[in-house]
């Protein structure tokens, strides 16, 4: 355990009670030794990104403070998917029970093969920076140094279309 620090992390799910799946993992997450949950976006319907004849995803963020190395973060995460049910391997973009990416910590730079922060594809998102916008508007991705809510307006003004209405969860 090192210093305490303040992750994003973004939830994906297309296969089985997702919303479920999410409220578990998010309760599970949050009781572990060195984690504690901060902040959760509202949850979104959103279209299939990659292969298109697949369900609708679920989408969130949340937001926790922990005092784990990113990379026992992201081996927590990975293990969480696998407890409900996801399966590996698989071919990329494949429908997915739980899929649990770490955006960012504390705005790290990171390039190994396990691990790439912040999250590679994550600005190109709007699943993943509308609900980034929900919990932390202002938040600067390290590398573009842009705002979360600089990012998504981008996105929206080069024609893709605004994720419908978030619920809560
Ligand atoms: N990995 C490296 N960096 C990270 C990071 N920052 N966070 C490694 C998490 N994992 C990271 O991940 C493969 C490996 O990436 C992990 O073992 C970890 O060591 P994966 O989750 O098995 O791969 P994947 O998700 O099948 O592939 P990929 O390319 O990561 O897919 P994406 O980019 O996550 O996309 N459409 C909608 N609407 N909503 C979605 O959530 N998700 C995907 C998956 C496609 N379409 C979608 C959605
Ligand atoms: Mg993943």
């Amino acid at each position: 355990m090192g210093a305490v620090k303040q992750a994003f992390i973004a939830l994906g799910g297309n296969l089985g009670a997702v919303r479920d799946t999410f409220i578990k993992a998010r309760r599970q997450l949050a009781s572990m030794p060195g984690i504690e949950l901060l902040d959760s976006s509202l949850l979104y319907r959103t279209p299939p990104l990659g292969v298109s004849c697949q369900p609708d995803y679920l989408n969130a963020v949340i937001q926790v403070r922990c005092s784990l190395s990113a990379a026992e973060l992201l081996d927590t995460l990975l293990e969480l998917e696998s407890n409900y049910g996801r399966i590996r391997p698989a071919p990329r973009w494949s429908p997915r029970t739980l899929d649990l990416d770490l955006l960012d910590m504390d705005g790290l730079m990171l390039n190994t093969p396990a691990l790439t922060l912040p999250h590679p594809r994550m600005h190109e998102r709007l699943f993943v920076l509308r609900p980034l916008c929900d919990i932390a508007p202002n938040w600067i991705h390290p590398i573009l140094g842009i705002s979360a809510q600089m990012l998504h307006d981008a996105l929206l003004e080069q024609g893709k279309a605004c994720l419908a209405q978030g619920s809560p969860w």
